[in-house]
């Protein structure tokens, strides 16, 4: 069978392309740690108050180095909209919505998650360099949406 030059020389081109993006996608997961952030649990916007972790959000220490954090979001505040962690922690965050869609976006991170209401949405971090970590809601969720925004302050020590 007779194949174009040119043709053949697409065809391998289009071959390399898929083994270069299947290659990244390989590195990306297994070399650099990215993750789909999934929804893990489902609870009902009504009963948040009343979840376990989300009835008292915030920071929980697991053991040293290892926490979880509960976070509320409701147009147009997360709750809560300040937390701090020693360097070099992991850092578990699940959030929900009291309301509307919203999002979760970490400065500086590949944090960024939606906030489902109804949904549990769960995301893991290593700050491994100190500083102050910005996150915003990135879903418009009405007037006071870009008032929507908390920190993460990372510090040396304890
Ligand atoms: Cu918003």
């Amino acid at each position: 069978m007779h194949i174009d030059r040119l043709e053949a020389t697409f065809l391998w081109l289009s071959g390399i392309m898929l083994v270069v993006f299947a290659g990244a996608i390989i590195v990306s997961v297994f070399g650099l740690g990215v993750q789909l952030p999934t929804q893990v649990d489902q609870v009902a916007p009504t009963e948040v108050d009343t979840e376990p972790g989300f009835s008292d959000p915030g920071l929980r220490e697991i053991y040293p180095g290892r926490y979880e954090a509960y976070f509320v979001a409701q147009a147009w505040q997360f709750t809560p909209n300040e937390i701090t962690v020693p360097v070099g922690s992991e850092v578990t965050f699940f959030l929900t919505s009291k309301d509307v869609l919203h999002g979760f976006k970490v400065f500086d991170t590949n944090v960024n998650i939606m906030i489902i209401p109804g949904q549990v949405s769960e995301v893991t971090y290593t700050f491994d360099e100190p500083g102050v970590y910005r996150f915003y809601c990135h879903e418009y969720c009405g007037a006071l949406h870009h008032t929507m925004t908390g920190v993460i302050n990372v510090v040396e020590g304890e």
